[in-house]
């Protein structure tokens, strides 16, 4: 585990956006910990939060022409990381989001920002079965642009609809890669190393894993 995303662990526990306890998941699957990226939720918090967006990208060998923020979760988060990217790297790099709902009046249409064309970046908070980033493709193919990979805050390295992980069948059915700032891997590491952490916590999250986990 590299620095930036034990720090991003702690920052995660302190801000309480990393939670323990008995969550029901978007899938109907009980998990015995949550990740809220929504409770980075000043200022400052979401200033660190793209700080962490943008150092997991320039780790990865994605070179996108735009970053794109599915509504609505992703929308601050494409601003952060572009502005947290523009600092890190000098790279100026456009950004881009969708409405929920088209507009049929003023500039109309249903994605605001820079145009979305070339290779695009999906930029979204944790993927445990996979359905949101199906939906963001969808809307970058209509836009005739080319979907080049997903940056998320967390993989949950769950089963997806078959076998698989859901990050592995994102990645075979569209080619592209996922990246993550950090695994349920990291957690479980980190929660290890940490004397004041209950046996029974981990347990759970293991017997989890046992379960869903690929
Ligand atoms: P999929 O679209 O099935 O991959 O589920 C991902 C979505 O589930 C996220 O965009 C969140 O809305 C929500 N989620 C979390 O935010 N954090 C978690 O730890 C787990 C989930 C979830 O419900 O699976």
């Amino acid at each position: 585990m590299l620095d930036y995303q034990k720090d991003f662990i702690s920052y995660a526990l302190d801000c309480g956006v990393l939670k323990f306890g008995e969550f029901q998941l978007k899938s109907g699957r009980t998990s015995p910990y949550f990740f809220n990226t929504g409770l980075f939720n000043t200022g400052a918090q979401l200033g660190k939060l793209g700080q962490f967006y943008a150092q997991a990208l320039i780790q990865s060998d994605i070179k996108p022409d735009i970053l794109y923020g599915p509504a609505y979760k992703g929308i601050p988060l494409v601003s952060a990381t572009s502005i947290a990217y523009a600092g890190l790297t000098g790279e100026d790099i456009p950004f881009a989001f969708n409405r929920k709902e088209a507009k049929d009046h003023g500039e109309g249409g249903s994605l605001v920002g820079a145009p979305l064309q070339g290779k695009v970046l999906i930029l979204d908070d944790v993927i445990t079965a996979g359905t949101s980033v199906r939906e963001s493709v969808d809307i970058i193919k209509n836009a005739h642009a080319t979907p080049a990979g997903v940056l998320i805050a967390l993989d949950r390295q769950e089963k997806g609809q078959n076998d698989v992980s859901a990050i592995s069948e994102v990645e075979d059915q569209f080619a592209m890669p996922v990246i993550a700032i950090i695994t349920l891997a990291n957690i479980i590491e980190y929660l290890t190393a940490d004397a004041d952490v209950e046996a029974s916590l981990l347990d759970a999250i293991k017997a989890y894993q046992h379960l869903y986990g690929i």
